[in-house]
C-alpha cells in the first residue's frame, strides 16, 4: 500500500482470475447499458467511453455533469456486479454499498483531464477506483487546480482509494500504454469508480 497526497494505492490488489471475472461482469453491464461518449459542458466529445451500473449513472452533456437514473437509451442501469461490490466492501466501506459504478473505457489515445469528483452529496464517503487492462499514468494533485501534481503508473488489478484529505483533490489520466496488458483482447483500459451518491 502506497499513500501519496492522501490517495491510497493498493498495487496488485486483484488476482488474475478475479480480474477475468470482473471483465466478464462488466461485459454483461455493457451489453445491457452500452458504452457512449458523453459530451462535455463545452460541447466536446470525451475521448473516454462510459457506462454505469447501480441506482445512478454518471452523465454529462451541455447542461453539465450529473447523476441520472437511466441510461441514455431509457433503460435503468444494470445492478452493480457482486464481484465489484466485494472490492468496495474490502477497500471502500463496510458501512454501506455504493450507488454508482461508473465504467470508463480508454481506447488508444484516450485520456482524462484533471478534475475533481464533486457531484456527490456526502464527501465523507470515499471513491474507489479499480484499474483493469492496459497500464495508465494517474496524475494526482491537491484541492486546488494550481496545486503541484505528480503521476504514478496504475496497472491492471490496482485499486485506488480517494477519500479523507484527498477526496476533493484534482486527479486525471495522462495517457495509457495501449496494448500493454493482455487482459482485454482488443486492448485498452477499463476503470471502475464506485461512489455513494446521495
Ligand atoms: C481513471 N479515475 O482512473 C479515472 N476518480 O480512469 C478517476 O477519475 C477517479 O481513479 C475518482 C477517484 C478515483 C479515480
Ligand atoms: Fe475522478
Amino acid at each position: 500500500m502506497i499513500e501519496d497526497r492522501g490517495f491510497i494505492i493498493h498495487q496488485g490488489a486483484i488476482p488474475a482470475d478475479a480480474q477475468e471475472r470482473l471483465v466478464a461482469d462488466i461485459r454483461a453491464v455493457a451489453a445491457a447499458a452500452p458504452f457512449f461518449s458523453p459530451e462535455t459542458r463545452g460541447g466536446r466529445r470525451m475521448s473516454v467511453r462510459m457506462t454505469s451500473a447501480g441506482r445512478y449513472g454518471w452523465f454529462s452533456d451541455r447542461r453539465g455533469y450529473r447523476y441520472v437514473e437511466r441510461h441514455p437509451s431509457g433503460v435503468p442501469w444494470p445492478p452493480i456486479p457482486e464481484s465489484v461490490l466485494a472490492l468496495w466492501r474490502t477497500y471502500g466501506s463496510r458501512a454501506r454499498d455504493p450507488d454508482c459504478c461508473l465504467v470508463n473505457y480508454y481506447g488508444a489515445g484516450a485520456k482524462m483531464g484533471l478534475h475533481r469528483d464533486a457531484d456527490e452529496a456526502d464527501f465523507s464517503w470515499p471513491v474507489l477506483s479499480i484499474s483493469l487492462g492496459d497500464p495508465a499514468r494517474f496524475r494526482m494533485g491537491g484541492p486546488e487546480r494550481s496545486d503541484p501534481s505528480r503521476s504514478i503508473p496504475l496497472e491492471s488489478g490496482d485499486v485506488v482509494v480517494i477519500g479523507g484529505a484527498a477526496r476533493l483533490s484534482y486527479h486525471g489520466i495522462d495517457r495509457i500504454a495501449f496494448g500493454g496488458s493482455r487482459l482485454l483482447p482488443k486492448g485498452g483500459r477499463i476503470n471502475l469508480t464506485l461512489r455513494v451518491v446521495d
